[in-house]
């Protein structure tokens, strides 16, 4: 078995929860919070055979888009008087990050 952990963008959590439970996977949310952008995002965590990890990362990829992000960087330290207005820096986010791991599953 395999634990598949796919970090996505709100905008596409919905649909993508929607069509892997209309596949037949079990779906965890859990609300994360990326280290760079320092915005929500969502971690979905799946546990599926070996053999439904491709498809699980099709459907991830069918339903996850690519976006840009402009982010303000730190102002340069600057004389008196002076200003500098830092150049926005373009960044792109996702369609997705997956992980996988292997895994064992208990329900007790
Ligand atoms: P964030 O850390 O907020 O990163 C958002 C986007 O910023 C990233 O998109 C990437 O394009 C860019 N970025 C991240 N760190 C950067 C850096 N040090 N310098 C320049 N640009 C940087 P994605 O790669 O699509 O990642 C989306 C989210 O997935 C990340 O949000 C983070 O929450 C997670 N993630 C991505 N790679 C990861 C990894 N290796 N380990 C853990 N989480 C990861």
């Amino acid at each position: 078995m395999k634990l598949v952990l796919a970090i996505v963008q709100h905008q596409d959590a919905s649909t993508l929860v929607d069509a892997l439970t209309e596949e037949g996977y079990r779906v965890t949310r859990l609300s994360s919070q990326g280290g760079f952008l320092r915005e929500g995002n969502l971690t979905l965590m799946l546990i599926v055979a070996d053999d439904q990890v491709d498809n699980v990362i099709s459907t991830v990829r069918s339903h996850c888009s690519t976006r840009t992000r402009y982010v303000s960087p730190m102002p340069p330290i600057a004389e008196s008087g002076e200003f500098y207005p830092p150049a926005p820096l373009e960044v792109q986010v996702g369609g997705a990050t997956i992980f996988v791991l292997r895994a064992d599953m208990a329900k007790l």
